[in-house]
């Protein structure tokens, strides 16, 4: 069988979710990247695999798939299907999921809202709503995390990955857990028990490095 494929580009926090999940899944795997500031998810090749060329893509000798937090589920439902990283009790996968649509549709448009229009719009500043925005979102990650040692529970599920792969890369911007002890201590036991915490954290680093330097702001 030919072996899992993933077409990725380390700054980007989606692709970095999908590449979490594959390291801590312990898959074998084959990381194509697609250079993303070079256009290369325009070329005909790509275009052919995804047609909404963008990345975390996967090809599973060939299904082909997108979505970061989708493929995260599609790994752990067809590689480890009884695995704590996405609980098949109905209550727990329902808290899983629900923090995965918190990032997906709360944490990472804010982040991407600063970092979009200094990275392709030319906007040098951070508007103060945006930062609030940001800090608004971190305390209510502080009220998810209160007496849970993950975001889920006892256990670290994808939605810790998910979540760490956007919190990072706020992070690199400038972002400060300071305030947020729960998250703080989340962020540190992440840095020890999550498989390829610096693999992740060195893409965060180019992302929030390039982002940094296109804005005149300070977060
Ligand atoms: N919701 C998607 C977002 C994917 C996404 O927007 N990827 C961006 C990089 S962060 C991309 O590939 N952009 C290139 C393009 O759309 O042409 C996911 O979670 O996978």
């Amino acid at each position: 069988m030919a072996p899992l494929i993933l077409y990725h580009f380390p700054p980007s926090a989606p692709s970095r979710v999908a590449l979490l999940a594959i390291r801590n899944l312990e898959l074998d795997v084959e990381v194509k990247e697609v250079n993303l500031f070079q256009k290369e998810q325009l070329s005909p090749e790509f275009l052919r695999i995804n047609p909404q060329h963008c990345v975390p893509t996967i090809d599973d000798n060939g299904f082909h798939l997108w979505e970061s937090r989708a493929i995260a589920q599609y790994l752990v439902e067809t590689r480890a299907p009884n695995s704590t990283l996405y609980p098949s009790n109905p209550a727990e996968r329902a808290v899983v999921n629900q923090r995965l649509y918190f990032d997906a549709g709360t944490l990472y448009p804010r982040i991407r809202a600063i970092a979009y229009p200094a990275l392709f719009l030319g906007e040098k500043n951070i508007a103060d709503e945006k930062r609030n925005h940001i800090h608004d979102a971190f305390l209510l990650m502080e009220n998810f995390l209160e007496g849970r040692k993950w975001f889920c529970g006892d256990n670290m599920t994808i939605a810790d990955l998910s979540i760490l792969a956007s919190v990072s890369s706020i992070i690199h911007i400038g972002a400060s857990l300071h305030n947020y002890p729960n998250m703080k201590r989340w962020y540190e036991l992440c840095s020890t028990d999550v498989k390829a915490f610096k693999e992740n954290d060195e893409g965060a680093k180019l992302f929030g490095e390039r982002v940094r330097t296109l804005l005149d702001d300070k977060f």
